[in-house]
C-alpha cells in the first residue's frame, strides 16, 4: 500500500466500502466523515450523481482512443474549460494522469522551451524545504519532504537548489491566514542561488502555494509575489504546483488568482475530477506554447506524452466535474459560507493538550503537535486512529493534523470534525 505502514495497517484494517457526498461507509457498515475530501482531491463531495453518470455513458460511447496522432473531442474541450479558468493569458493545456506526472511535464516544458530560446544552459531546478512535489525521480528531487528523499539520495537529480522552507513557529505560531512574517525567505533566490549559479543556467523555480503534504504551510504575506519578481526579472520560469491549492480549495479557481501571482505554468491534479478518475496536467502560459509552435520546420514540437493522456473517461469526469463546481459555485461559495467558520474550527483547538500551532488557509487547516521524543509523528497518528474509529476522518502529516474538507461541507460537519479531534485531543499522552 502507497506511504502506509503495511504490517500496521494488516493488524488493523481501515476498509471502506461505499461513499456519498461528505461521508464514507466502512465494510463494517459505519459512517465515516471526510475530512479530508479523500487525499486533498474530492472537492465536489462523494459520489456526485453528474460525474457518476458521465463517467458512465462516456464509458459506453468511447471507451478509449489515444491522443499519438489521433484524437478525440473531449480533451480539446475540456481545455478549452480550463482556460477559462486559468489566469488570463494561460490558454494551453497539456494532460497527464496524475500530479506526479504533471511536475515531470512542467519540468520538460521548461527545459525545452529555454533550449528552443537558445537558452540551453537553463537546466536547472529550484524546489523548496518541505514542499511537496509527488513520487517520480524528478519530483521527489524538487520536493523537500526528507523521509521521501532519503532512499533513493542516489537517484536525485543533480541540479537543483532548495529554497528554505516558511514555517516559522517562533514568528507565526497561530496566525489565521497568511503569516505576517517571512516574505524575506523569497530574496534567498536572488542572494544564495542565482548569485551562486547564475541565472542563466536556472530553468525554473517550483512551489506548491500552500505546501500540503509538508505539514500544511501557509506562505507568508508577500512571499510568492517577491518570487515571481525574482524570477521574472532573472528570466527563471516561475511553476506554481497547484495539485491540492487547485480547483476552489482558496475560493478561487487557482491560488495563481487568489494570491495575485502570475505563474508560467500551473500543474493540476486531483480536484480537476473530484478525484472520481485519475486526471492531471499542465496549464502553460501562451507565449510559452507558441515558442514550441513556431519552431521552424514540420514535425513534433514536444517529444513527451503518456498512454492515457486525455483518456475519455478522466475528461468526461472533469467536464462533469466542472460542471458541478460551476452549478453550486463552489470555488467561491464554499469559502464565503464556511471559511469563516473553517477558520474558527481549526482556531478552536488552540489551547488543547500538546496543540504548538493551528493554521488554515481558504479551506484547508492543520493542528500542529509537539512531537513525543525519539516519535515524530506517532502523536498526529495516534489522533488520527482514534478520530477513524469515532467516524472522522483527518490526515496525520509528520505531526499535524491536516483538515481539507469537500466544498460541499456544511457547519455540522465542521462541528463533528473539530468535535472530534478536540475530544480525541483532550484525552491524549
Ligand atoms: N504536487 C502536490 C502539491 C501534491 O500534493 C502531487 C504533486 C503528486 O500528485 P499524485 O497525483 O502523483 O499523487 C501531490 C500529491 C498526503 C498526500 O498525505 C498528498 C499527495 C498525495 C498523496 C498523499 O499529504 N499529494
Amino acid at each position: 500500500m502507497p506511504f502506509t505502514d503495511n504490517r500496521r495497517f494488516r493488524a488493523k484494517p481501515r476498509l471502506v466500502a461505499a461513499a456519498k457526498d461528505m461521508y464514507y461507509t466502512t465494510v463494517e457498515g459505519k459512517q465515516v466523515l471526510d475530512g479530508l475530501a479523500a487525499l486533498w482531491c474530492v472537492n465536489a463531495g462523494h459520489g456526485r450523481p453528474r460525474i457518476v453518470e458521465a463517467i458512465r455513458k462516456q464509458a459506453g460511447e468511447l471507451d478509449f482512443a489515444s491522443s499519438f496522432s489521433l484524437g478525440h473531442p473531449l480533451p480539446f474541450r475540456l481545455a478549452e474549460r480550463i482556460a477559462r479558468l486559468a489566469p488570463a493569458g494561460m490558454g494551453r493545456v497539456f494532460f497527464t494522469n496524475s500530479g506526479s506526472e504533471a511536475i515531470d511535464t512542467a519540468l520538460k516544458i521548461a527545459l525545452a522551451y529555454h533550449r528552443l530560446r537558445g537558452e540551453g544552459t537553463r537546466t536547472r531546478f529550484v524546489g523548496r524545504e518541505r514542499s511537496y512535489h509527488g513520487v517520480n525521480i524528478a519530483g521527489m528531487s524538487i520536493g523537500g519532504v526528507a523521509p521521501n528523499r532519503k532512499a533513493y539520495a542516489g537517484a536525485l537529480l543533480p541540479n537543483v537548489d532548495h529554497l528554505r522552507h516558511t514555517h516559522d513557529l517562533a514568528r507565526n505560531s497561530f496566525s489565521k491566514g497568511q503569516p505576517a512574517h517571512g516574505a524575506e525567505l523569497a530574496d534567498e533566490l536572488g542572494e544564495r542561488i542565482i548569485a551562486l549559479h547564475d541565472a542563466s543556467n536556472i530553468a525554473a523555480v517550483v512551489v506548491d502555494p500552500v505546501s500540503a503534504s509538508g505539514g500544511v504551510l501557509v506562505p507568508p504575506q508577500g512571499y510568492l509575489a517577491r518570487l515571481r519578481d525574482i524570477c521574472t526579472k532573472h528570466g527563471i520560469l516561475l511553476v506554481l504546483d497547484e495539485v491540492i491549492t487547485g480547483w476552489g480549495r482558496l475560493g478561487a479557481p487557482f491560488a495563481a488568482q487568489y494570491f495575485g501571482v502570475e505563474p508560467d505554468l500551473i500543474t493540476f491534479a486531483k480536484g480537476i475530477t473530484s478525484g472520481a478518475v485519475p486526471l492531471g496536467g499542465v496549464i502553460v502560459k501562451n507565449s510559452i506554447y507558441d515558442t514550441f509552435m513556431n519552431t521552424e520546420g514540420a514535425g513534433i514540437e514536444f517529444f513527451h506524452g503518456y498512454t492515457y493522456s486525455g483518456h475519455p473517461l478522466a475528461c468526461a469526469a472533469a467536464l462533469a466535474a466542472l460542471d458541478t463546481y460551476e452549478e453550486e459555485k463552489l470555488f467561491t461559495k464554499a469559502k464565503e459560507k464556511i471559511g469563516k467558520y473553517f477558520e474558527d474550527g481549526v482556531h478552536s483547538l488552540k489551547g488543547l493538550p500538546h496543540v504548538i500551532d493551528c493554521r488554515n488557509l481558504g479551506l484547508i487547516g492543520a493542528v500542529e503537535l509537539e512531537p513525543r521524543r525519539d516519535a515524530y509523528g506517532a502523536r498526529a497518528f495516534e489522533v488520527f486512529e482514534k478520530c477513524w474509529d469515532k467516524g472522522v476522518f483527518v490526515r496525520p502529516v509528520g505531526d499535524s493534523l491536516a483538515f481539507c474538507p469537500p466544498l460541499i461541507a456544511e457547519k455540522k460537519h465542521l462541528d463533528e470534525m473539530f468535535g472530534c479531534v478536540g475530544d480525541v485531543l483532550k484525552t491524549l499522552s
